[in-house]
């Protein structure tokens, strides 16, 4: 029997204790060194547990890792092309001996396995890397996502489960390998491909996914990965969303949806033929391989396509008929080609700006879902960052500004001074580095909720380290707007005007660590916009920053 006609192979033997045993180990864990894994690292250990990385029986060590680097198999000879591995810190792996056996918990505590740990080092960490990605280039994706590990040490060893980790969001849609091997033979279809979609699906790709399905008989199943990652893409509940309205526009049961808990690896085709693995553990017989996938991801997925037991079907390209208000294969079209791709990227622009999409590019639930969850600019929250020394005018023009956003009506502003933050938020706080580091990322998390949930933030401490603003942008910017203004108003000014004192009891030593006297003020080497307030008033500084607000569209003009 060949790859394209192999029925669902057996369910792969999950790794969980049954009640008694579970017992035991809850007791035992009690006097056990207890880790506490990261969201990806808890993604992984379900995938253990639940069967969904069958063979493998728990965490690799340096000899399998090797194994998996080299040749792209486990030692037993089994395909296996990504390592799975449990990075923890030097200070917690010194706590340990090979043999011990230690407490795996989530993040906020709850025993989910027992690990004997069998094996422990650290990686040479640039081999790995150039095995695996070519390169150790940090610019790599795959280079950063590796990179991000919680400690430098490695443990492996078998796992023994204890509880399967709780899922809050779409718990009925993220179904074990055996539940949904169970669910296909309740539906009755015995050939299923899988599709892993990265992004929303819209019409065409979607049409030509589910003519492939029904070109080989086979039930479609949409397999997005839904695990951690530190991309600022599209959160994993606007796509999942946008996936569940697909359903209503495909054949009844013709369509499942299924979660797969996994962080993305950026691991090119050797990540590609390892979820082919995964999707045919949750009982797939196919997998599509979509236009976007590399030439190197599909040649290795059908290299080992016999092996693995999973047939690779690639879909057609579809392109839309406007006469015939059709998609049709691009192969069959008579008619001259319509110009797709010019209109795909309008349409990709259209949605990008808020403006209407039209219905043949996608479904109108699809749109909306996309407008709700990324808004235009000008409906996006955003963060005015003012930085400059004591008396430099911060929050004279951040309160101008505030005055006049609110006078446009129609949004919620909060300022954030300097002053009010430490009477109010950071009132413990002295003016140590890492009390003014402190402060300000206090200020940056308000700001950063401030501007997810669409409203508008001015802040206007001092800020003086360049790494901690770095720091608070780089909280900021994936969520709306970030605006940096350094109030540039040189140290001889403000300290001639010292509204508040405070330059001449910093000279005459009774105020300690003051900026400008006695502690350092590092200046904004690109801020967005600089404004010296010896040369313009703080209404008309205001206005510079709203005029720029509007040209980096968070504003309407006017
Ligand atoms: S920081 O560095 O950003 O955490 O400072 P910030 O929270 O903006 O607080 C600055 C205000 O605190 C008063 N103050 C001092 N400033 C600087 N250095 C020292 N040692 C200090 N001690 C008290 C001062 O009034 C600052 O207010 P502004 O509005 O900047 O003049």
């Amino acid at each position: 029997m060949g790859a394209d006609t192999q029925p669902p192979s057996a369910a792969p033997r999950d790794l969980y204790a049954g009640p008694s045993e579970a017992e035991a180990l809850k007791q035992e864990a009690t006097s056990l060194p207890s880790f506490d894994l990261a969201p990806h690292q808890v993604s992984d250990l379900e995938l253990l547990l639940n069967g969904g990385y069958s063979p493998l029986l728990g965490f690799q060590g340096p000899a399998e890792v090797a194994s998996v680097l080299e040749r792209m198999r486990l030692p037993s000879g089994a395909l296996w092309p990504l390592p799975v591995t449990l990075d923890v810190t030097e200070a917690f792996a010194s706590t340990l001996g090979s043999g011990d056996r230690i407490a795996l918990r989530d993040p906020e505590g709850i025993l989910l396995a027992v690990m004997d740990v069998e094996a422990m080092g650290s990686p040479d960490l640039p081999a790995q890397l150039q095995a695996l990605f070519g390169t150790t280039d940090e610019t790599h994706p795959g280079v950063r996502a590796y990179r991000q590990d919680r400690g430098p040490v490695r443990l492996g060893g078998p796992v023994r489960g204890v509880e399967a980790p709780t899922h809050h969001d779409f718990v009925s849609r993220r179904h074990s390998p055996a539940k949904l091997r169970e669910r296909f033979e309740t539906l009755g279809w015995r050939r299923i491909v899988a599709f892993q979609p990265y992004e929303p699906v819209h019409r065409a790709e979607f049409e030509s996914v589910l003519r492939a399905a029904t070109k080989h008989a086979a039930l479609l199943l949409l397999h997005p990965l839904v695990g951690s990652t530190t991309s600022a893409d599209l959160g994993h509940v606007a796509r999942v969303r946008c996936y569940e309205h697909l359903l209503t526009h495909a054949p009844e049961a013709s369509v499942e949806l299924n979660l797969l808990d996994l962080a993305p690896r950026q691991g090119g085709p050797r990540e590609a033929l390892w979820h082919a693995l995964i999707h045919k553990n949750h009982g797939c017989t196919h997998i599509l391989v979509g236009q976007d996938s590399t030439v190197a991801a599909r040649e290795l997925l059908e290299e080992h396509a016999v092996e693995l037991g999973i047939g690779v079907v690639r879909p057609e390209e579809l392109v839309y008929r406007e006469e015939r208000d059709q998609y049709v294969p691009a192969n069959e079209a008579t008619e001259a080609r319509p110009a797709l791709a010019t209109s795909e990227s309008e349409a990709l622009r259209r949605l990008a700006s808020g403006e209407e999409v039209p219905p043949w590019f996608s479904y109108p639930e699809i749109v909306a879902e996309l407008q709700a969850s990324s808004p235009p600019r000008e409906r996006q929250g955003f963060t005015v960052f003012f930085t400059g020394l004591s008396g430099s005018g911060k929050s004279t023009i951040a309160n101008a500004l505030r005055a006049k956003l609110l006078a446009r009506g129609g949004r919620h502003v909060t300022l954030l001074d300097g002053d009010l933050v430490r009477k109010n938020l950071s009132s413990e706080l002295g003016f140590s580095k890492a009390h003014r580091d402190l402060n300000i990322r206090r200020i940056g998390w308000v700001a950063s909720e401030i501007t997810r949930h669409g409203g508008i933030a001015i802040c206007a401490p001092i800020a003086p380290y360049a790494a901690t603003r770095r720091d608070v942008r780089g909280m900021i910017e994936p969520l709306g707007g970030f605006l940096e203004v350094h109030v540039a108003t040189p140290l001889a000014v403000c300290e001639a005007r010292d509204r508040k004192g405070l330059y001449a009891q910093a000279r005459a030593g009774l105020i300690k660590e003051f900026t400008g006297i006695s502690d350092p003020y590092e200046e904004p080497q690109t801020p967005e916009l600089r404004i010296d307030t010896q040369d313009v008033s703080a209404e008309r500084a205001a206005e510079k920053i709203l005029a720029e607000l509007a040209a980096l569209g968070f504003l309407r003009p006017g």
